[in-house]
């Protein structure tokens, strides 16, 4: 009976599903027992010999996943004592080859050594050790040497106060704000040590479509109640503000940038910031976009709002994130230009202290896109990049798209701007102008879901912006691989799989969804496809705006001949994209007006090679699903019925995506559906009744 109980206890230990909420920071005991053994060896005590809080940290985090991984508890010791075989943590401000944040970890002859400038610097150090225990690799005669190639490596939450999330699909706000500061959940913790596990090192905590709230004392105290637990990690709080702010809660007449009442309120607003987060990292803002206010209100333009706060914070060593998301109403404009136009005259006219954060593409978001041309045109202007890493456009939590190669094709893409080379990643690096300030941003997909992330394997989304925010030279497979290891299953033949099946899931989605350089077919909530939509208060808020069907063809003719938006690129880069027999595939319809009956580099015309890609990507749905099914043994099953539920999801949407479009193209086409292709069982009425229904969600 006693063993009875015994064995109950432990199988149901072993067999715990897991719920997704360690993330990849899962130091669960290292199956093989020779690996095991050597780890134990070196690392059997940790020696910290200071109070740094990060340090501290570090050494709290290294005793962690040291314990779990070798299943031994393993000592912090003042000192190493003449013993051997300790990791030993050091801050050195005068290490060489390494900036603030970077670490050094070597193996001596009879110790392990992890160093930094900083305590952060240790820290990220830890977790690069852990991850390499964790990955199964050897620590013997180890030398890794790494610093952030960006400075600013931050989420952007698009958090409301009344804990909803814009275009969040991963349950409701983290932050409690009505239990703050009094209460503080410990899952902030759990996502400082998550986000700093990756290098992240910054965080806006509130929505670019600002409520003025937080500038109060009552929210001040709240935000500093989070900013404590952040610290130790490494992690600046930052806040989304609302521009008219000083008249909404500060009692002025104008918000105007160059009033010098509304100077000093901004002024005095960020002293007494500063009193409660003595850290505070800066203000990110959205304005004159979208219906938010801005300095253009007033007849300023964006450099006379950015620089108003920027002075404001300058005493304090804080930042202004100006965003160039920007677009006004005008039926006859093209919003790909929009930003471009907008920020270009202002290059050099900013404070040190602001950076302009540019979305990769020129209108917002989509499957693909071009990078925006304003990368290549700002010499004089640091440049941020903000990234989406909630699903907005992908299928929100049950479509599979794993975005590092999202991520990656930006940032290798050249902007010519300093001759060939010029990538846009060093553009935002620094490296191509020097600019003094270097952010990468990525709007968060955490939630209060158990898992963070609504899909379990969307997890990877977070994990890859954190590391190539932090070297953005890192391949979309390496991190793939490392995160599947981390985080799903160590086999072998499983991580391949697991790793392939996240490397094809965004052109799959691409295909099925917005194929050749379409964009932009949904109008509402952005999941359901609606290519039909003709209607709204704005022209560039429906669907047909992007794609421009008719009888001729399809796609959005932006040469010279058209919207002349591709001439805000280099020569170079129009050259690329200018000639729609040379034009790359990926961006085609994205730059030119094509006929029906085209024949494109395929061999097939663009009616075929559009339904080829409408099918055949439905149908590799398929296949991922295959894919899944064949890990089932090596993966939790609680994280494998998961998945496998959403797989079926996104299967079935995918193919009503696929009736959708090549119903709705087929009006303006008129040409049959190729073999070996089947018309869809179902009737464009039909599909819009569908539609119908999901805009509801
Ligand atoms: C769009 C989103 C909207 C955001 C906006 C922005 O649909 O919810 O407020 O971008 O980035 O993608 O400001």
């Amino acid at each position: 009976m006693k063993y009875k109980i015994v064995f109950l206890l432990v199988f149901s230990t072993i067999c715990k599903a897991d719920d997704g909420y360690r993330l990849w920071l899962k130091y669960d005991l290292i199956k093989d027992t020779g690996k095991r053994a050597a780890y134990a060896r070196s690392t059997q005590f940790i020696v910290l010999n200071s109070t740094n809080p990060a340090l501290k940290t570090a050494a709290g985090e290294l005793q962690t996943g040291l314990q779990g991984l070798v299943g031994k508890p393993v000592p912090i010791v003042a000192s190493a004592g003449g013993k051997t075989g300790g990791i030993v943590l050091t801050i050195n401000p005068n290490l060489p080859s390494i900036n603030d944040e970077g670490y050094q970890i070597t193996s001596q002859k009879t110790s392990l050594s992890i160093a930094g400038k900083t305590g952060s610097g240790v820290l990220y150090g830890v977790f690069a050790l852990l991850r390499q225990l964790k990955t199964g690799q050897s620590i013997d005669q180890l030398s890794l040497t790494s610093s952030p190639k960006i400075q600013h490596r931050m989420l952007n939450h698009w958090d409301n106060p009344d804990g909803s999330i814009e275009r969040g699909y991963a349950g409701q706000s983290l932050w409690k704000w009505y239990e703050l500061p009094e209460r503080i959940d410990p899952r902030y913790r759990d996502y400082a040590r998550a986000n700093a596990s990756i290098g992240i090192n910054g965080t806006v905590v509130n929505n670019v479509n600002a409520s003025s709230r937080f500038l109060t004392a009552e929210y001040l105290q709240k935000v500093a109640a989070l900013a404590n637990v952040f610290r130790p990690y490494g992690i600046k709080i930052y806040l989304s503000v609302y521009f008219p702010a000083p008249k909404t809660i500060g009692g002025l007449k104008t918000a105007d940038p160059l009033d010098p009442d509304v100077n000093k309120w901004w002024a005095d607003k960020a002293n007494e910031i500063y009193k409660f987060i003595p850290d505070f990292g800066g203000f990110l803002v959205k304005a004159n976009s979208e219906g938010q206010p801005g300095p253009q209100d007033y007849g300023r333009n964006h450099a006379d709002g950015a620089n108003m706060l920027a002075r404001a914070l300058a005493p304090h060593k804080g930042i202004v994130i100006w965003r160039a998301f920007v677009y006004k109403a005008d039926p006859n404009a093209d919003r790909f230009k929009a930003a471009y136009d907008e920020f270009k005259p202002l290059d050099g006219q900013f404070e040190k202290n602001v950076i302009v954060q540019v979305k990769n593409g020129p209108i917002d978001f989509q499957p693909r896109e071009p990078f925006s041309p304003i990368f290549g045109t700002m010499p004089q202007t640091p440049l941020g990049m903000e990234f989406q890493i909630t699903q907005e456009y992908l299928g929100f939590s049950t479509h599979l798209v794993y975005e590092a190669p999202i991520f990656k094709e930006c940032l290798d893409s050249d902007t010519y701007a300093g001759g060939q080379g010029s990538t846009v990643a060093k553009v935002i690096d620094g490296s191509l102008h020097d600019y003094q300030l270097t952010v990468m941003a990525g709007v968060a997909n955490t939630g209060s879901d158990r898992n963070w992330t609504g899909h379990p394997l969307a997890q990877a989304n977070w994990y890859a912006f954190g590391r190539l925010a932090w070297d953005h030279t890192l391949s979309s497979e390496s991190i793939a691989t490392e995160w599947v290891k981390m985080t799903l299953t160590a086999e072998p033949q499983s991580v391949k799989t697991v790793t392939d099946l996240l490397l094809k899931s965004r052109e799959i989605y691409v295909n099925y969804n917005t194929p050749l350089g379409l964009s932009r077919p949904w109008t509402g909530v952005h999941f359901a496809p609606e290519p039909w939509q003709n209607r709204s208060s704005r022209p560039d808020w429906t669907a047909v705006y992007y794609h421009r069907a008719d009888s001729v063809g399809l796609g959005f003719d932006r040469t010279a001949k058209g919207s002349q938006a591709l001439l805000q690129y280099r020569p170079q880069v129009q050259r690329q994209w200018n000639n729609p027999e040379t034009c790359p595939l990926p961006y085609l319809l994205w730059f030119h007006h094509v006929p029906w009956t085209k024949k494109l580099s395929t061999d097939r015309t663009l009616w075929d090679e559009l339904c080829t890609r409408f099918y055949a990507g439905a149908d590799s749905v398929g296949g991922l699903q295959k894919q899944w099914t064949s890990v089932k043994k090596d993966i939790d099953p609680e994280t494998f019925a998961d998945v496998a539920g959403r797989l079926a999801t996104q299967q079935k949407e995918a193919i009503w995506w696929r009736d959708a479009w090549v119903l709705y193209l087929q009006e303006f086409s008129r040409l049959p559906i190729p073999a070996p292709y089947k018309k869809p069982d179902r009737t464009l009425k039909e599909v819009k009744e569908l539609v119908d229904i999901y805009q509801l969600r």
